[in-house]
């Protein structure tokens, strides 16, 4: 797998170099609002430690963002008074990721309402 550039636009985010909007964040992880939202309510939780994806992430990390994903999914559920929520992640370019820092993306989704392309 191609190495960590530490440079990445989220890890300059959470380094402080370049602002964010952030929504929660604890020991291990931060949660983001995406800068293109699919619709409104898109976060995006980052473990605060290097790593491209799920593949090469530290389980520790892991373990504490699964968590974050879970309590922003019911916090955007209940904040967007949403009927359910997609939570995304992708691997590698080939899979769809453009940002090579791992992240999910968490969002809330209402029936008969299609994600903006
Ligand atoms: P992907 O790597 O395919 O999961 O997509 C990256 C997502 O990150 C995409 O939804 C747009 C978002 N994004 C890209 N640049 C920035 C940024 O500078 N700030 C924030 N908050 N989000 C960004």
């Amino acid at each position: 797998m191609t190495a960590y550039d530490p440079d990445n636009i989220f890890a300059k985010i959470l380094r402080g170099e370049l602002p964010s909007e952030t929504v929660y964040e604890d020991e291990k992880t931060r949660v983001i609002m995406d800068i293109m939202p699919r619709v409104p309510g898109h976060c995006l939780v980052l473990p605060k430690a290097a790593s491209r994806n799920i593949l090469d992430i530290d389980p520790s990390d892991l373990t504490a963002c699964v968590h974050t994903v879970q309590r922003m999914a019911k916090a955007v559920k209940a904040a967007f008074a949403a009927d359910g929520v997609t939570v995304q992640h992708f691997v590698e370019s080939a899979g769809g990721q453009m940002v090579f820092h791992t992240h999910w993306h968490v969002l809330p989704r209402h029936e008969g309402v299609p994600l903006r392309p």
